[in-house]
């Protein structure tokens, strides 16, 4: 089990007023759920309270190394699937490792829209066709101030745009989270649901981002994204959106969830940017989960040298 740390808590995403009294709100909740567990009213699944690492899935075939990956050390499984962000299973780290088990990923589509020739709803099969699985290590950094190495398996997202055959209208894409009240607890009304994203389609298309559909080789538990989660390593966290039920191509660029919520703290670039400082705290150092000295961030979390040039001839200060 983890154990939060003071800084956690103060530099979370979640501690401005309005926010800080829906997870009051979400305490109350739970403290009503603790008394119905006392008075025997509750069934024995809810008594299950601590973080819980997710059990292992099935094992991926034919996935290989890429020269993509980082050679740092990757964090521990247990760090991975018990300290998430996942707000439709509730807004604390532990949160989703103990109530996305019940999140249904079989079947699963992906519903295809917008300016593109190929709409409709492709199941995660025809997403996956043809696909080499790649093992991506990658560094993981959230706008928290916390980072990981992250083992995923994946595959470049440029190919699945291939496959849906985007037109010359197609500037930026558009990715919707799967929502269901019923099988996603969604405890707290901290920000409005379905979760959305959104990227440029030059930054869709670039080699390092992907989809993501396993971790450690295993196919993707679910309080990592199940079945299937973008992954840009050079942005924030935020970015990497989860369980991935809708992409639309659109002309402008899309109003993402956390822009939405806080456009003064939360843009739609999100690029790790060491100086520029989120406006509640500092981006310029981070802490690795499973470390106990800070690290020093780096600016595009390090790829720099591959995507810098996307950026070329933009204020980063103002586009953040
Ligand atoms: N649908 C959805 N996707 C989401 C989030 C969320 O709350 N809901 N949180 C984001 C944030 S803030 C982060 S840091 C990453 C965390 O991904 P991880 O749990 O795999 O580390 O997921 C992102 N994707
Ligand atoms: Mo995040």
């Amino acid at each position: 089990m983890l154990i939060k740390r003071a800084a956690d808590i103060r530099s979370s995403e979640i501690t401005d007023k309005k926010l800080y009294l829906n997870r009051r709100e979400f305490i109350g909740a739970a403290a009503a759920t603790t008394a119905a567990v006392a008075a025997g009213m509750v069934g024995s699944e809810s008594l299950v309270q601590a973080a819980t690492p997710a059990p292992h899935g099935r094992k991926l075939e034919n996935v290989k190394p890429s020269t993509f990956s980082t050679d740092e050390k990757p964090n521990k499984w247990e760090e991975i699937t018990t300290y998430n962000n996942y707000y439709e299973f509730g807004i604390d780290k532990d949160s989703p490792s103990m109530f996305a088990r019940n999140l249904k990923t079989e079947p699963w589509t992906v519903a295809i829209d917008g300016e593109c020739a190929k709409k409709g709803n492709m199941p995660l099969e025809d997403v996956l066709k043809g696909e080499t699985l790649e093992d991506r290590i990658y560094r993981h950094r959230c706008v928290e101030a916390w980072s990981m190495v992250i083992p995923w398996v994946g595959f470049p997202l440029a190919n699945l745009i291939k496959k849906c055959e985007p037109t010359s209208k197609a500037k930026f894409i558009e990715f919707t989270t799967f929502f269901d009240t019923k099988q996603m607890s969604a405890r707290t009304s901290a920000i409005r649901y379905p979760y959305v994203e959104g990227l440029r389609m030059d930054e869709a298309m670039h080699p390092l981002t992907i989809i993501a559909v396993g971790l450690y080789g295993e196919v993707i538990p679910n309080q990592d994204g199940a079945p299937m989660r973008l992954v840009v390593p050079w942005k924030y966290g935020f970015k990497h959106i989860k369980s991935i039920a809708k992409i639309k191509f659109v002309e402008k660029a899309p109003l993402n969830t956390w822009q939405d919520q806080a456009a003064n703290e939360y843009g739609f670039y999100a690029n790790v940017n060491p100086s520029v400082d989120h406006p509640r705290w500092s981006q310029a150092t981070e802490r690795r989960i499973g470390e106990f000295l800070r690290r020093k961030t780096i600016m595009f979390n390090g790829y720099g040298d591959q995507v810098a040039s996307l950026y070329t001839g933009m204020d980063l200060k103002r586009n953040y």
